[in-house]
């Protein structure tokens, strides 16, 4: 038997078969969890429906993380198929694209830092805020995906760093304001993954050729191993673990210099 056996679990940011949510989706659905997937629009939609069939599971949700509409709807239309929610996996992240090239001071506007913040950061407060009901009580668990831009400032990564900052931040908030309802809340920083959200970025496979010769493993993580921490955090083999940031990154953020 699957360590998530009878889990159920809203997952919110699949886009395609190299998406971290897709890694994450068939960890838990291995591990013998129920799945609900959300689609961001029409364009994603069959994509989404295909792979949702392929992991087992009938619940395929539209939803705009921009809308609040939408984050209300989602949950009504959950509890017309489950009783109770455990867990919510949110891997969702955006910032316009001209904040994500140049330096920082020069590329960040007011409204690029808002449009940040809110879908990436902003999102998984409203998630957790609009699923509260239907997970208190049952040892429920939320994850987000976080980077080490977070901490250390890497070229071009600009505003998202800012929103990341502000994302680990969030996550000890609600790990302490529902942690009292038996509800947990982590983070995984993942290492960099060649995914839809990488494709449009200068240099990336530059960047991951840099990441894999400091890392210790000296190589890249796959989205299989995100997918296997993220089950574990999820599931009831981590009940005493809340509020923390997990690194999945072949150990990259411990490196230092790295012998030749
Ligand atoms: P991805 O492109 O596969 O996933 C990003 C998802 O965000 C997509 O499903 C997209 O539909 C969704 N999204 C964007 N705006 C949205 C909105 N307004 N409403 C609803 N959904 C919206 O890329 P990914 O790399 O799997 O990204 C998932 C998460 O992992 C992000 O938070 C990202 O910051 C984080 N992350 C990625 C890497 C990497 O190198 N790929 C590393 C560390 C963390
Ligand atoms: O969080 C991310 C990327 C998130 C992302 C990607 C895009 C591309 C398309 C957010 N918004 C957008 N907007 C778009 O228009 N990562 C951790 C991957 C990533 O992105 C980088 C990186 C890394 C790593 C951008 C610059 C430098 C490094």
């Amino acid at each position: 038997m699957g360590f998530m056996q009878g889990k159920r679990v809203l997952i919110v940011g699949l886009a395609s078969n190299r998406s971290i949510a897709y890694g994450i989706a068939k960890a838990m659905h291995r591990q013998g969890a129920e799945l609900a997937f959300t689609f961001q629009n029409e364009k994603l939609q069959s994509r989404v429906e295909t792979m949702a069939t392929e992991l087992g599971s009938s619940i395929t949700l539209e939803l705009d993380v921009a809308s609040d509409e939408q984050i209300t709807e989602v949950f009504t239309q959950l509890g017309q198929h489950w009783d109770g929610l455990d867990c919510i996996v949110h891997s969702v992240a955006f910032a316009p694209s001209a904040a994500l090239e140049g330096d920082f001071v020069s590329a960040t506007t007011r409204d690029n830092f808002k449009v940040a913040h809110d879908i990436s950061t902003y999102s998984f407060v409203a998630l957790a805020k609009a699923g509260r009901t239907m997970m208190a009580g049952r040892n429920g668990s939320l994850i987000t995906l976080s980077y080490l831009g977070a901490e250390r400032a890497f070229p071009n990564y600009n505003v998202m760093g800012v929103a990341k900052a502000s994302l680990e931040a969030t996550v000890r908030y609600m790990a302490a304001a529902l942690g009292p309802e038996g509800t947990r809340v982590n983070a995984i920083s993942a290492g960099p993954i060649r995914t839809l959200a990488a494709a449009g970025i200068n240099n990336f496979k530059n960047m991951l050729s840099k990441a894999s010769d400091s890392a210790p493993l000296r190589r890249n993580v796959t989205i299989e191993e995100v997918g296997n921490v993220a089950a574990f955090l999820c599931s009831d083999l981590a009940s005493g673990v809340t509020g923390e940031i997990t690194y999945v990154d072949c150990g990259y953020n411990i490196a230092g210099l790295v012998a030749s």
